[in-house]
């Protein structure tokens, strides 16, 4: 069901997008449009990303979103959300991003998944993901909502892409059936100062469980997780904010370190 018609969904989408390029806040779009439903707000992200690959995107992989408590509890909502990757979110290892880019960014440690075989739901699940999974690794997550002050509910920042903005991934690689997932440890360094620390468990008890929640909400929408798909399973911890003048580095227990600065 969708409430929202064709033209609503396409100047909403306008709207966020030219939020995200011209790095401009904005209201959260459900004052607007309270009665709007979990199909227009993905309706929404799917008209963002159409834009995107209408200019030549390509879409690299997805991502899962408010999968740990920490993040549910910091942006006070209780839902899993998805988005996509698109290439001109990637930055590679110790890039400088300008800040001046984004309106306030913030950066997660997440667990990503990179696949071999497609997967497709219903009734996906961990067993499933690690069979199709090629190999796993360590990635930083820069989160910029469009929405002022940070201030959403899920169906805002589903349809502003679940806040997306860049990612770098590490270039220590391992198979995930050697590693538990669930023990594994991650620590956020700021400017070399332990931040965050936790373990995948965090992320709905095992990394991979969203991998699996995310390849059944694209089935629900007619989708499949195809091979070669690259996912962000979700932070780990709760997000931390980041200015000019600030270098992260992501440890993670058997999949070494990766970086990035902000300029
Ligand atoms: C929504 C995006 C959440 C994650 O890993 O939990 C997300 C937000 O907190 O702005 O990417
Ligand atoms: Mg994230």
């Amino acid at each position: 069901m969708s409430t929202l018609d064709k033209a609503a969904i396409a100047q909403l989408a306008e709207h966020l997008e030219n939020c995200q390029l011209k790095a401009q806040d904005t209201p959260k779009i459900t004052d607007q449009h309270p009665g709007m439903d979990w199909d227009d707000a993905y309706d929404v992200q799917d008209a963002v990303l159409a834009r995107k690959t209408a200019r030549g995107a390509r879409v690299v992989g997805y991502k899962a979103g408010l999968t740990s408590f920490a993040k549910m509890k910091q942006m006070g909502v209780s839902e899993p959300v998805f988005g996509f990757l698109v290439d001109e979110f990637a930055v590679p290892e110790g890039a400088a991003i300008k800040v001046s880019e984004l309106i306030h960014p913030k950066v997660e440690p997440e667990i990503c998944f990179v696949t071999k075989t497609a997967l497709r739901g219903p009734g996906c699940h961990v067993g499933a993901v690690l069979a199709a999974c090629d190999f796993v690794l360590a990635g930083i997550e820069v989160i910029d909502s469009r929405y002022r002050d940070f201030k959403f509910d899920a169906k805002s920042v589903i349809a502003d892409n679940t806040s997306a903005a860049r990612f770098v991934v590490g270039s220590r690689i391992a198979d995930a059936q050697d590693l538990d997932l669930r023990t594994l440890g991650v620590v956020l360094e700021k400017n070399g100062v332990p931040v965050a620390f936790g373990a995948g468990a965090a992320v709905v008890g095992n990394p991979a469980a969203a991998v699996a929640m995310l390849v059944n909400h694209l089935a629900a929408r007619g989708q499949e997780l195809p091979a070669g798909s690259l996912v962000l399973s979700g932070g780990i911890t709760e997000a931390v904010a980041v200015q000019a003048g600030d270098a992260v580095t992501l440890k993670v227990q058997n999949l070494g370190s990766v970086g990035l600065r902000f300029v």
